[in-house]
């Protein structure tokens, strides 16, 4: 059952678990052409989450900045294609959770978290159109999601988020803060030992 995190923010537990196999091997296969790097934040920190991205747009970042770039800058090629079955399940978030106008994003940025790679409090503004919602898939390792307010100082709620939920938010909770605490180990028959996620946008 969806559950309302804020007025337009909702949390589809366990959506994606039918998929997750075949998309943990699709970010296996768009990984081979677009490899996971650890991008160096303006500040000139590495991040400690690797990232990639396929679609129209891939983000990235520099000493120069926050981006979304048509290429990717390590090779100098486009981004892989977004698979249509990330597309598929994207626009059932999207009509579950009242976002059927929305059209089909046209970035999608794959995060990959190692034991111990965190995501400090930030927003995500980087988009040319905040209307646009946001879907989100965890997968592999489990993590705990901040939920933050409008500022960075704001308290924040604790989410646990596991292989196969799917997040969804848009409109008055675009713009929230939000984070990622340092993944845990995996147990250890627990495969793979990372966490994966992927955020398809509209960034155009
Ligand atoms: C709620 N990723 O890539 S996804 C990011 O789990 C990012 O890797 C996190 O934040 C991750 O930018 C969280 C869920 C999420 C993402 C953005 C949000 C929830 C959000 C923005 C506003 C409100
Ligand atoms: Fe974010």
């Amino acid at each position: 059952a969806p559950l309302w995190l804020g007025e337009e923010a909702v949390l589809l537990k366990g959506l994606a678990l039918a998929d997750a196999d075949a998309m943990m091997r699709d970010i296996e296969t768009i990984t081979q052409c677009a490899p996971f790097r650890h991008m160096v934040t303006p500040g000139g920190r590495a991040m400690s989450v690797a990232t990639s991205s396929c679609g129209d747009l891939g983000w990235v970042s520099d000493l120069r900045g926050y981006r979304y770039a048509p290429t990717d800058p390590e090779s100098g090629q486009p981004w892989p294609a977004i698979p249509e079955r990330w597309l598929r399940l994207a626009m059932r978030a999207r009509e579950l959770a009242g976002f059927a106008s929305a059209g089909d994003p046209d970035a999608c940025l794959i995060n990959r978290y190692a034991p111990g790679a965190r995501l400090s409090l930030h927003q995500d503004r980087d988009e040319r159109d905040f209307g646009a919602p946001i879907v989100s898939v965890s997968l592999g390792l489990p993590a705990v999601f901040l939920w933050g307010g409008d500022k960075r100082s704001d308290p924040y709620r604790t989410i646990p988020l596991e292989h196969g939920d799917v997040l969804i938010w848009g409109g008055v909770d675009r713009l929230r803060f939000h984070g990622v605490r340092p993944v845990a180990q995996g147990g250890s028959q627990q495969a793979p030992g990372f966490r994966y996620n992927i955020t398809m946008r509209k960034a155009a």
